[in-house]
């Protein structure tokens, strides 16, 4: 007995001392994922699988380690290949800002700034006690796939410094190494985890997306950091000028439309942490949604609230935000002038072209 448990020990301690490789693949030492999502993607379910090009954009988990001098942040999902971009934010010393400002350094054509304050009062603002000190972003897309990368310090007065990282292809020898120590690696191959829509879903059994590593000494620009030993981690999928958030955020944000406007956005007001914590435990998946019927008007419900409730339910991802609606009566046959109904101009319309064959 006493030697299965030292063997089972030295196991689980050199499973826990391994730093994780940064190929977007998840790796055992990052443990159970600190964050799992629980909405339908609104940019896109990727069905390609390669590594390479994505046909959709989703964060299905989260995980994020620190080890060896560097921040490890794993996101499960997809990145689609149009130059969607993945933010990514993390608070992880004094100091930062919960709400973006507007000052902060121009990089990716300032699509960091375009996230801010336009002078307003607006700007995207985090969860109550999440004060960002790092915003990373990463991008990918051409005919010949490419990968790009920046990052830039937010100090709380503004002005940090911040700049383009470098490019890259796919899986871990496809990796960007940054001058700056950064390591940034893309997989998009999964296939699985959440489905297009915006009712609840599950990011559950996906192992590859975007893996990043963030080198501590870049959080201590002032050498006022102290010692880096736990970190927040604020992420989601946006387009490609930064412009238009989806509703791809980790944590979750049970069910929702795609957000819009970033700097119209705030998480605060949102239920739920917006965040993930290293360390953290995910919440469980919810029961899936789909939309419900009750005649013409239609809910996302889960199927047993649905059927509870005697609606018609059209099954799980299926949503009511669809043009036509999934409630909506089928169409007229014969209303040739698409007026709704069939009445004598329909067939006035037939009896005018009567004997027409082209
Ligand atoms: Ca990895
Ligand atoms: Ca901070
Ligand atoms: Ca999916
Ligand atoms: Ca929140």
């Amino acid at each position: 007995m006493k030697t299965i448990i030292t063997t089972l020990s030295l196991i689980c301690a050199s499973t826990a001392f391994a730093q994780p490789v940064v190929d977007g693949t998840v790796d055992a030492s990052y443990g159970a994922p600190n964050a799992m999502q629980n909405t339908q993607t609104g940019f896109g379910n990727s069905d390609l699988g390669m590594p390479d090009f994505s046909n959709g954009s989703e964060i299905d988990a989260g995980y994020a380690v620190i080890d060896g001098g560097y921040l490890y942040i794993m996101f499960a999902g997809n990145l689609e290949s149009v130059f969607n971009k993945i933010d990514i934010f993390v608070d992880a010393r004094s100091g930062g800002q919960n709400r973006l400002r507007s000052d902060n350094s121009d990089v990716d054509f300032d699509g960091l700034n375009r996230m801010g304050d336009d002078g307003t009062g607006n700007g995207l603002t985090f969860d109550a006690g999440f004060e960002a000190d790092m915003w990373v972003s990463m991008t990918c897309g051409g005919e010949v796939f490419t990968t790009y990368a920046s990052y830039a310090e937010l100090h709380t007065e503004g002005a940090g410094f911040g700049t383009y990282i470098g490019q890259g292809t796919s899986g871990g020898d496809g990796a960007i190494y940054g001058k700056t120590g950064f390591i940034l690696a893309l997989d998009n191959s999964n296939v699985g985890g959440v489905g297009y829509g915006e009712g609840l879903g599950c990011g559950e059994g996906v192992t590859t997306g975007i893996e990043v590593a963030i080198p501590l000494y870049l959080l201590d620009w002032d050498g006022g950091a102290g010692d880096i030993t736990s970190a927040k981690v604020c992420a989601f999928i946006n387009n490609s000028g930064h412009d238009y958030m989806s509703n791809q955020v980790i944590g979750g944000l049970g069910g929702s439309p795609n957000l819009g406007d970033p700097r119209n956005v705030n998480f605060d007001l949102i239920a739920g942490d917006q965040f993930f914590t290293i360390g953290g435990t995910a919440d469980p998946c919810p029961d899936p949604t789909g939309a419900c019927c009750f005649d013409t008007d239609c809910s996302d419900l889960a199927e047993a609230d649905c059927v509870a409730l005697s609606g018609e339910y059209h099954g799980d991802g299926s949503f009511c935000n669809t043009d036509p609606s999934p409630c909506a009566p089928p169409p007229c046959q014969g209303d040739v002038d698409g007026d709704g109904d069939v009445d004598v101009e329909d067939l006035l319309i037939v009896i005018g072209n009567w004997g027409c064959s082209p």
